[in-house]
Formats: structure tokens, sequence, C-alpha cells
């Protein structure tokens, strides 16, 4: 999963690609590189980012999502309007970082429309999240909630086979809490759904590495490996090539190597 923000104020590429023929290319790029799914943001969720209007993430997103073709369209966002503009652009996936517990209509917009969704473990909201997150044990209260947000996303007539889980890394997370997620991911395969692993050059890698954003790519594709082998599945990176490569090499080192690895169960699906 690619990953192309259409913001001023992303973490590591805020601003770089605000323009929309800028983003398109990028998009397009991603593609060539082998992402199988783009996902498409016009609002920042970095620690202390403020909230967004629904106009401006709307004309941030809707032509850069008509633009793109040849890879599944994800659009990050909570918002359903937003949700719903994208989605008439071309959009099949809904990546909400709230699981959607932002938006009161979302749930049921994603089943009414048999779309895929990704449900993402968050504690608070993305403007006071950093600020002194505690877990008991955080594996364990991230499972639960997964499994309690899954639960209700089929309760609203999601099909189970549409969703994929996210521990959501850097999201209510010190960098102890993102470490004992990343060891124990495997734990999280037991809900039975694809989990995706959003970890591409988070400050925590940086606090391992010692690197600024630009340079945590080794630590990104490290990580992501990590995570493969011990069962997750969907991969979101600013980086698409290198993840391709190193994934294909863990890939092949598996006892059982997958065909095609970076394959994800659903389908390229235009509405
Ligand atoms: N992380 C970010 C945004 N959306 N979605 C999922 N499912 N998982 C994630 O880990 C995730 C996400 C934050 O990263 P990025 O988009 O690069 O930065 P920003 O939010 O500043 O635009």
């Amino acid at each position: 999963m690619g990953i192309v923000n259409v913001t001023p104020d992303s973490f590591s590429d805020g601003g770089t690609f605000e323009a929309a023929d800028a983003a398109i290319a990028h998009a397009r790029g991603l593609i060539a590189e082998g992402a199988q799914i783009v996902d498409v943001g016009g609002e920042s969720t970095r620690p202390g980012a403020e909230p967004v209007e629904v106009d401006a993430e709307l004309r941030r997103v809707v032509p850069v999502i008509e633009a793109i073709d040849g890879a599944r369209i994800s659009i990050d966002t909570m918002k359903l309007e937003v949700a719903r503009a994208a989605v008439a652009a071309g959009a099949t996936l809904v990546n909400d970082v709230s699981a959607l517990r932002h938006d009161p209509g979302m749930a049921a917009f994603v089943a009414e429309h048999d779309l895929d969704c990704c449900l993402m473990h968050m504690l608070g909201e993305p403007r006071t999240m950093q600020s002194d997150p505690r877990y008991g044990d955080v594996v364990s209260e991230v499972k639960a909630f997964l499994e309690e947000r899954l639960a209700f996303a089929v309760r609203e007539g999601v099909r189970e086979e549409r969703i994929l889980l996210d521990p959501g890394f850097g999201f209510g997370k010190t960098l102890e809490h993102n470490l004992e997620l990343l060891r124990r991911i495997g734990e999280l395969t037991a809900l039975g759904r694809p989990v995706v692993v959003g970890v591409s050059r988070k400050s925590f890698i940086g606090r391992i590495t010692g690197r600024d954003v630009a340079g945590r790519g080794v630590g990104t594709a490290a990580a992501n490996v990590l995570a493969y082998e011990r069962g997750a599945r969907v991969f979101r990176v600013h980086d698409v090539a290198v993840t391709r490569d190193a994934l294909a090499m863990a890939n092949a080192t598996l006892p059982h190597p997958c065909s095609h690895p970076t394959t994800t169960p659903t389908t390229t699906r235009r509405t």
C-alpha cells in the first residue's frame, strides 16, 4: 500500500505532493513500482495535527483519485462526506483511522457499497494522542479493541472478508508500545483478518536508528520484514520499490513461500 499524502503538513512528506499534479505523478510512480493499493489522504494525522475542513479535504483528494488507475484506491479519511466523494471518484477501500468511531454513518456507508475497509487502533485523537499514552498490556488491549471493532463492523453489515485490521503504530503509543506491538504482531493474526502495518518513517524508527525522516527507509524495511515473517500482510509505505524487494527476499526464505507475496484477497474494482 503506497502512501499519497495530498497535504501541506504530513510528518514525512508534507507539502511535497500538495499540488494535484505532483500527487498524481507520485501515485503513478508508486503503482509502477508495484503498489497494489494507493492510499490517498488529505488530512494529516501526525501527533498534534489540527483537523481539516471537509471542503479542503475534498479539494485535495478527489482530483487525485479521479486521475489514478491500475491499483486499488484507498481513501484515508474519518469523514463520511469525504469517503462518499472518494468512492464516487473510484476509491474502493476506506482507511478510517478512527475504526468507524468518528462518523456515525461510515459503517453503514461501507456496508451499503460493499467496500473494503481498514480498521485501525488509536488511543485518543491525533491532537492529543501522544501525551502520556498508557496501557496495561498494549498488545492485548489493541487486540481486544480490534476484535470489538471487527464485530461492530460486521453487525453493521460490512462483510468480514472486506475488513483489514491495523494496530496503529504511533497512534497513542510510546517507543516501547510500538516495539512490543512489532514483537508480538503475530498475536493479532488470530483475529482472522489481514493485518496492516503502518510503520513507514515513523518517529519510533528514528528513535532506534538515530535517523531523520528521510533516512528511515532501511529501518522501515527491516520492521516490515519482521512483521511479514510474524504474519502481517499489508504494508503501508512511502517507499514501495524498497518494500517490495525486502518482502520478496523475506518471502523467499519462508518454509512455504507465496507465489504472489504481495497479493491481497480482494480485487481491483472501480464503482
Ligand atoms: N498512519 C498514518 C496515516 N494513516 N492509516 C493506517 N491504516 N495505518 C497507519 O499506520 C497510518 C494511517 C500516518 O502516516 P502518514 O500518512 O505518512 O502521515 P500524516 O498522517 O502526517 O499525513
